[in-house]
């Protein structure tokens, strides 16, 4: 289909006419869409049937990776990419007169996850995928993924992110691989042929159905899954003895409260009590995997003893940790295995990642919650809690307190992170620092009693999605300096290194960072209406909204330098634009009020004509996948200034050091191995170090009053916060009062003056254009390391011992065989 521009059009055309009855002067955008979609769908639906049956074959590990967030992006691109096919379909949209990035543009870009881990576990997909590791990624299908915002008057506004209105061309429904899901009920027991039997009644059954999307290899031919769940009712055709003459309601109640599960996506606030749904949902993704991976295992007619050597089940943070009593439940409960036997085999199958330290974010749950809504489940926590403290009593005997901190269960609650170390084989931080703290702090009892279970896999970004698809003029410019090695071995970028001096280089990167600063300048005219200059530097801080990640301190700097330039205008201050995007939490009210802050002073700066053109701010609202790929490549310089200790990791910062932008950071998560790569040249580091900042919380020796009553600057941004300085009506005496009264838990105020040296530091260095540029190589070059295809590559060999499939020719499967399932209803 694609094996030429002159076949692909006339079968594009074709499609175009059979499949939606129109021609390509009367076609919409959605048309094309849907046709090219469909067209990529039917290239790879062989490779897919091949990778599955390989899959099924005996003696692989495949490897299923559970995580409550993939947060996807659009996908034609990249799978267009992924075949080999998108330069044939750009020139021949070209040729025919179609805008090819507006066909792209009305792929709708699923918000099935909050941030970072929910994109970390999309570039995992692609990783395993290119690396020909047989793997499944299993999430839920929600409805409604993370909240679209809007900025209205400055205010966040959440709207639903209806992903689905338009369908979903990817995903096929799999009617015949549905599995029920049962709820509430009681247990009851008894001896049979003198064993002991558990029997689960008067139970809720819901149906769990899987839509399965193609995740396809680079130039592979593997096409390995994402498998979204979705809940159904269990009897399709309800009878509900009429109560007050209306049995409608009652059906159409039992029916919404079973689409419930998989309606909305939380967000990643819901750490609070009594999100029974949040913990169905749990329970419903693991319950409906694991019999999946147990049923396709079954086909294999293997021991059930070897199942660790064939299945290796991740957990992505403790969200999917239920995963582990089910596991022992199916073991024993239907499987017949007794408890020890089934505990072994579970441990050896279940992997772990931890994603935070914060503690605000660990995940338990009330026992009462699971013993009601999972009796089963909580008889077997229980059993897992009882024994578990046995064996550290064994240990330790007499010390209690250690037993206390350490157990599964304690002061009513299930402590979700023990139960995922007690129960996994192994347990990995996500950046060197991160680990350490495990291994030191939250898990230092832990790590004393089972070290060998601890690794670090630092995390890692997909190059084709981050540079290939975002930055297609660096990507061809590197590969004009060093060929085209580091597409399939990105550790290759370290060849540029050697043409850091190059003038014909930096100018190139000069010329192509310049054009993709008017691409987003446009974007940022379109939106906010808002002209900017691309000769100024685009100062860039995109990500999720939360105290601890800072944009406080960055807004506080701006209004910093505005009071600067307004005392005196003669200031010279190199010309910058400052850019933010994310989302707060909907009921995270601090988050919310910060980006009001910044929206007020972005007011108040955009339009005072005396520092206009020296100072802009722009807020995009709803970041989301699409939106990073076109501010990633237009930033100069990235904030990763999250207090030290907190960012477990940080993905960001490795996209933008990928496109040659540079990191203004603290010693935090990532940026540490990043800094280590780059060396301290081509990176701007300041701040606290986590020991400080951990220090500090143990003496509690931090005074920001005293910083407010000596730093006569500081002191004046923060009056101007509770006086009528900021335009509009809205007070900002809460975030004063958590700076002064709560005794700023994130040293915004301690970082402050080091921050706005650091950046003074940047405004120097801009200005040498060669010497600016020469950090964006050196970036550039010293990326490769941190592609996901290596993280991978070692989780894989240290934690899942899977291995690649056999290399396949292309359409080895029998191309008439089409993978079984429907395709998704109203979709096409
Ligand atoms: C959740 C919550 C919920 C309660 C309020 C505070 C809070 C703060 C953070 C979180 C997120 C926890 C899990 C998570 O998303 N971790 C992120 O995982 C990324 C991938 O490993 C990593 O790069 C980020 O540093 C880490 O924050």
């Amino acid at each position: 289909m694609f094996e030429s521009r002159d076949k692909f059009k006339r079968e594009f055309k074709e499609k175009l006419r059979k499949e939606r009855g129109k021609a390509i002067d009367n076609a919409s955008y959605l048309d094309l869409y849907k046709t090219l979609g469909r067209m990529v769908r039917e290239e790879i639906n062989d490779n897919w049937v091949a990778t599955n049956s390989q899959m099924a074959d005996k003696d692989k590990t495949q490897v299923h990776y559970i995580s409550m967030e993939f947060l996807m992006g659009r996908m034609l691109k990249q799978n267009l990419l992924s075949i080999g096919a998108l330069d044939t379909c750009q020139e021949s949209f070209k040729e025919l007169g179609i805008d090819f990035d507006k066909v792209v543009q009305k792929e709708p870009d699923p918000g099935l996850g909050n941030g970072g881990l929910g994109r970390l576990a999309a570039d995992f997909l692609d990783s395993l995928s290119a690396l020909s590791i047989p793997a499944v990624g299993h999430c839920l299908r929600f409805k409604y993924g993370l909240f679209d915002q809007k900025i209205v008057n400055g205010y966040q506004v959440e709207l639903p992110g209806n992903w689905l209105r338009e369908g979903n061309i990817w995903e096929i429904r799999r009617g015949d691989h549905a599995h029920e899901i049962k709820f509430g009920g009681r247990v009851t027991s008894s001896h049979q042929n003198g064993k002991l039997t558990f029997h689960h009644e008067d139970y809720e059954s819901i149906l769990a159905v899987p839509y399965d999307i193609p995740i396809i290899g680079y130039k592979n031919q593997v096409v390995n899954t994402l498998r979204l769940w979705n809940t159904e009712p269990a009897v399709q055709d309800f009878y509900f003895k009429p109560i007050d003459g209306n049995s409608c309601h009652q059906v159409l109640n039992y029916k919404k409260s079973i689409e419930s599960i998989s309606e909305f996506l939380y967000p990643d606030d819901s750490h609070e009590e009594g999100k029974v749904l949040r913990l169905k949902q749990q329970y419903f993704l693991v319950s409906a995997t694991l019999q999946s991976i147990l049923d396709n295992y079954k086909l294999k007619q293997k021991s059930i003893h070897e199942l660790p050597q064939e299945v290796s089940v991740h957990i992505n943070d403790t969200h999917p940790v239920l995963a582990i009593p089910e596991l022992m439940r199916i073991l024993m409960d239907e499987e017949g295995l007794d408890w020890d036997t089934a505990f072994d085999l579970t441990k050896r199958t279940i992997s772990f990642t931890n994603h935070t330290t914060l503690p605000e974010a660990l995940e338990s749950w009330p026992e009462e919650t699971i013993k009601c809504l999972l009796p089963r489940i909580h008889m077997i926590v229980h059993e897992l809690n009882e024994r578990f403290c046995q064996s550290l009593w064994d240990k330790y005997p007499g010390d209690w307190n250690r037993i206390e901190n350490m157990a599964i269960l304690a002061h009513g609650r299930v402590k979700m992170a023990h139960l995922a170390l007690a129960g996994s084989h192994t347990v990995n931080g996500v950046a060197a620092l991160h680990t350490k703290l495990l291994k030191e702090k939250l898990f230092k009892n832990f790590y004393e009693y089972m070290p060998e279970k601890f690794q670090n896999k630092t995390n890692g970004i997909t190059h084709r999605r981050w540079l290939m698809l975002s930055n297609p003029k660096i990507a061809d410019t590197v590969t004009d300096y060093i060929g085209t090695n580091w597409i399939t071995e990105p550790k290759e970028l370290e060849a540029l290194e050697k043409h850091q001096d190059d003038v014909g280089l930096q100018e190139q990167l000069v010329k192509i960072r310049h054009e993709n600063k008017q691409d987003l300048a446009e974007i940022i005219k379109k939106e906010n209406g808002l002209t900017v200059d691309p000769n100024s530097i685009f100062d860039v801080q995109v990500k999720r909204f939360h105290a601890y990640k800072r944009q406080l301190m960055n807004a506080l700097h701006i209004l910093k330098i505005y009071n600067q330039i307004k005392e005196n205008p003669n200031t010279l201050f190199y010309p910058r634009t400052f850019i933010f995007s994310g989302k707060a939490a909907p009921g995270y009210h601090y988050a919310k009020k910060i980006i009001k802050l910044i929206n007020s002073i972005a007011e108040l700066v955009n339009n005072d004509p005396q520092v206009n053109d020296q100072l802009k701010i722009v807020y995009l609202e709803n970041y989301r996948v699409a939106l990073a790929e076109k501010i990633i490549p237009a930033s100069d310089v990235n904030q990763q200034i999250s207090t030290a200790s907190k960012e477990a990791s940080g993905t960001g910062n490795m996209k933008f050091m990928m496109n040659g932008s540079i990191i203004v950071g603290t010693n935090d998560g990532a940026n540490i191995d990043i800094r280590e790569a780059v060396g301290d040249d081509n990176i701007f580091v300041f701040g606290l170090e986590s020991e400080e900042v951990l220090q500090y919380y143990h003496h509690g020796e931090y005074s920001p009053f005293e910083i407010y009553e000596n730093d006569l600057k500081i002191k004046r941004i923060l009056d101007q916060l509770v006086s009528d300085f900021l335009p509009g009506e809205e007070n900002f005496r809460d975030i004063y009062d958590s700076l002064l009264l709560g005794n700023d838990e994130y040293f915004v105020l301690k970082d402050l003056t080091s921050l706005e040296e650091a950046q003074q530091k940047v405004s120097q260095a801009y200005q040498d254009r060669s010497k600016w540029f020469k950090k964006a190589i050196v970036n550039i070059a010293n990326s490769g390391r941190f592609s996901s295809d290596y993280t991978i590559k070692s989780y894989a060999d240290k934690i899942w011992q899977a291995t690649p499939l056999k290399t396949m020719t292309v359409n080895q499967a029998d191309s008439s065989q089409m993978p079984a399932g429907e395709y998704s209803g109203n979709t096409y």
